[in-house]
């Protein structure tokens, strides 16, 4: 997975601010870059401290900032605050990203500081012809996915979401592909119900495909997204037919659809990698 190319893109993510510009080759802290100046930015949606988000540590002295438990389970505001990559940096009470360089400092709009945890759920089918037979490209058989376009930005994703305070990630793959693809929050109570039952019954198999680093726009140089892509596929198409009348785009998605799996594919943050190794598993076209 390529590292830092959306998370040293400018503007950030809903705003007009430009990060410090990183060079590719300056992206590794053991590049000295003694010019580096990141900005500063945190959201004032961050500042504001709703539920998901830690309390602001730039705003502290740095005698003070060892209040947040970090690279273990936080007993105190229930949050993993484990990377999927081992144990990472905190200098003067801050974590540092692990990847490198992004141009920002402070959280910009993520709650965490360090990993910032989500869980990506990959529908998948094989795409067929109106008679039923699986289309294939340069000789192999072609995939499709259930993909949302999101609100925020517009770009087609995999209906990924985050992991909330003492949730399990398995818990939120199923939940964030009920919100965002099947709509399930604008349903009522008993609708609900009957949707969550049915869909834990139709994502039953998942495989890991992918943990770790996600190349996420709004990543900073002390907040990042850490993802598990789970891969739920169906082989002869059967069983995922019955997802067909439930799509419905909810929550922070705007559209859904049926999206075959290539390359050239333009998809939010690393998510067109992530497809990639589901590919690579179902010897899928790619
Ligand atoms: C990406 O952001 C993850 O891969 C996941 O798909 C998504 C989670 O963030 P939200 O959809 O909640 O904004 O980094
Ligand atoms: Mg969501
Ligand atoms: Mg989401």
């Amino acid at each position: 997975i390529a590292i830092h190319v959306k998370s040293r893109t400018s503007p950030y993510p809903g705003t007009a601010i430009r990060r410090f510009h990183v060079i590719v080759s300056k992206v590794p802290w053991s590049v000295s870059f003694p010019d580096y100046k990141p900005i500063s930015f945190t959201h004032s949606s961050v500042l504001a401290k709703p539920h998901w988000a830690d309390i602001d540590l730039l705003a502290l002295s740095k005698a003070q900032r060892p209040v947040l438990l970090f690279n273990q389970e936080d007993t105190v505001c229930k949050y993993n605050r484990k990377s999927y990559m081992g144990t990472y940096e905190v200098h003067d009470g801050l974590p540092i990203n692990p990847k490198g360089r992004t141009g920002v400092i402070g959280r910009g709009t993520l709650g965490r500081f360090g990993p910032n945890h989500a869980a990506d759920p990959i529908v998948t089918r094989w795409k067929r012809d109106r008679n039923g037979e699986v289309m294939k490209e340069y000789g192999k058989p072609v995939l499709e996915f259930i993909a949302i376009q999101r609100r925020d930005n517009q770009q087609w994703a995999i209906p990924g979401g985050m992991v909330e305070p003492g949730h399990q990630v398995s818990q939120t793959l199923l939940r964030e592909f009920s919100e965002e693809a099947l709509g399930e929050l604008d349903k009522t109570e008993e609708e609900r119900m009957e949707l969550q039952a049915k869909v834990k019954e139709l994502l039953k198999h998942g495989t890991e495909v992918y943990k770790g680093y996600v190349d996420d726009p709004r990543n900073t140089d002390n907040a990042w997204m850490e993802t598990v892509a789970m891969n739920f596929h169906d082989d002869d198409g059967s069983v995922f037919a019955q997802l067909e009348d439930l799509l419905q785009a909810g929550d922070d998605a705007q559209g859904v659809r049926w999206q075959r799996i290539g390359s050239k594919i333009s998809l939010f943050a690393s998510h067109t990698a992530m497809l990639a190794k589901v590919a690579e598993i179902h010897k899928a076209a790619f």
